[in-house]
């Protein structure tokens, strides 16, 4: 069996999505995801220019020598560009293996460890009384847990935190807007919004925030301490994880659960978190963290250590990685939690689901393969338009993290 031919879709349904799609021989073709946020054209580039000549003549059943031609085999080894590529090509050639062999891809994982899968909603707001108002609507959804993330006083646009009454979306059109930041106001702030929730809505809901890589290690080691009454699910990315010793600090002064790693994309920027079992959850996804091939072996070395998965799943993940994820999180034992922010209704003109939402849980479909199909003629309606994260700068106009 031989790969004939490969293509990038690059398109744009309310938000911009790189799709890859591996054609072969036996006319069974797989997709896989390949959006980088904000930086899309590169990693569309890397594949069409790089990958995809490599890839033609390859027997697409043969996923992990494939995986390691484009890993091993490359001298300029990790960074998200090329892990988001390898990741692309990973899933659409385990996309492809379901499909030959006709089954879901959770079967080729492991089989079914759970009915369904457990996941967060999100829940943010101008303010404390408007976050814990959008926090109800989510427990009324039937969410059995939700992420509060609130604007704090004195500090215009926060991280998470939806403008103009629309969904939250990360990248804004054009090149980056410039946000302030003060993490003083924010850490004062913080344990009030924690507490506002509790004394509303009790301890039956689980709660998780996302610090976004915004405080020094001897901050975080403050907030998870301070936060400890509130006994949240997670705290996430306290701190940057590029100094994963940092996360040592927050280890020795709380009791409060540490995910991290939505930016990550190898096992070699966990291996001091997880071998030191310096938190409790794992946040690369698929798309990033190499695909199948790597993040099965990641779960692993997680898993001995007892720590959890819990992917990101914001909108800048395609559908096909969504449902990735749900095959993933059937078939794995470490499985904790995932992320859901559901994408708008116009993404679904150009891809089709199979997984679904119901009171609190996803369940995916029995398709063969990851299940999710893109429509090329529907993608053509929606080009690519330009959008990028926001920076940060602290009010004193030094750049910060974002
Ligand atoms: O592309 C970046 C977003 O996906 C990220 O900012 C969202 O932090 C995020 C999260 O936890 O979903
Ligand atoms: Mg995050």
């Amino acid at each position: 069996m031989k790969i004939t031919d490969a293509k990038v879709i690059l398109c744009s349904p309310g938000r911009n999505f790189v799709t890859l799609k591996i054609l072969t021989d036996q006319g069974v073709y797989g997709l896989g995801d390949a959006t980088l946020n904000g930086r899309e054209k590169a990693v569309a580039t890397y594949l069409e220019e790089y990958c995809i000549p490599a890839l033609i003549g390859k027997d697409p059943q043969n996923t992990e020598d494939i995986w390691h031609y484009f890993y091993r085999g490359v001298y300029w080894k990790r960074g998200a560009v090329t892990m988001t590529a390898i990741s692309a090509i990973d899933m659409a050639l385990w996309d492809i293996k379901g499909k030959l062999l006709n089954t879901p891809l959770y079967n080729l994982l492991g089989g079914k460890s759970r009915d369904k899968i457990l996941v967060y909603a999100h829940a943010g707001g101008k303010d404390l009384d408007e976050t814990m108002e959008n926090a109800g609507m989510e427990i009324e959804k039937g969410f059995h847990a939700v992420r509060i993330q609130s604007g704090i006083p004195g500090i215009g646009h926060t991280y998470g935190v939806p403008t103009d009454s629309k969904p939250y979306e990360p990248a804004q059109k054009g090149l980056p807007r410039e946000d302030y930041w003060d993490t003083p106001k924010y850490l004062n702030f913080v344990p009030e919004l924690f507490e506002k929730f509790r004394s509303i809505y009790g301890d039956g809901i689980h709660l998780l925030h996302d610090v976004h890589h915004r405080c020094t290690p001897i901050e975080a080691a403050r907030l998870a301490r301070e936060l400890e009454p509130y006994h949240l699910f997670w705290l996430e990315d306290p701190v940057s994880g590029e100094l994963q010793e940092g996360l040592r600090h927050v280890r020795n002064h709380s009791t409060t659960p540490i995910a991290i790693g939505e930016v990550f994309n190898s096992v070699y920027d966990y291996s001091t978190l997880i071998t030191e079992q310096l938190i409790d959850y794992i946040r690369m996804p698929l798309v990033h963290g190499g695909g199948f091939t790597h993040m099965l072996k990641v779960a692993a070395f997680a898993s001995v250590y007892h720590i959890q998965t819990g992917f990101h799943g914001a909108t800048d993940l395609s559908p096909i990685t969504m449902a990735a994820a749900l095959h993933f999180n059937t078939a794995i034992n470490n499985f904790g939690i995932q992320e859901y922010m559901p994408h708008q209704e116009i993404v679904n003109d150009v891809f089709r689901i199979n997984y679904r939402y119901q009171k609190g849980y996803m369940h995916i479909g029995d398709e063969p393969g990851i299940g999710v199909d893109i429509d090329e003629q529907k993608a053509r309606k929606y080009p690519y338009s330009m959008a990028c994260l926001p920076v940060n700068r602290k009010t004193d106009g030094t750049m910060f993290y974002w």
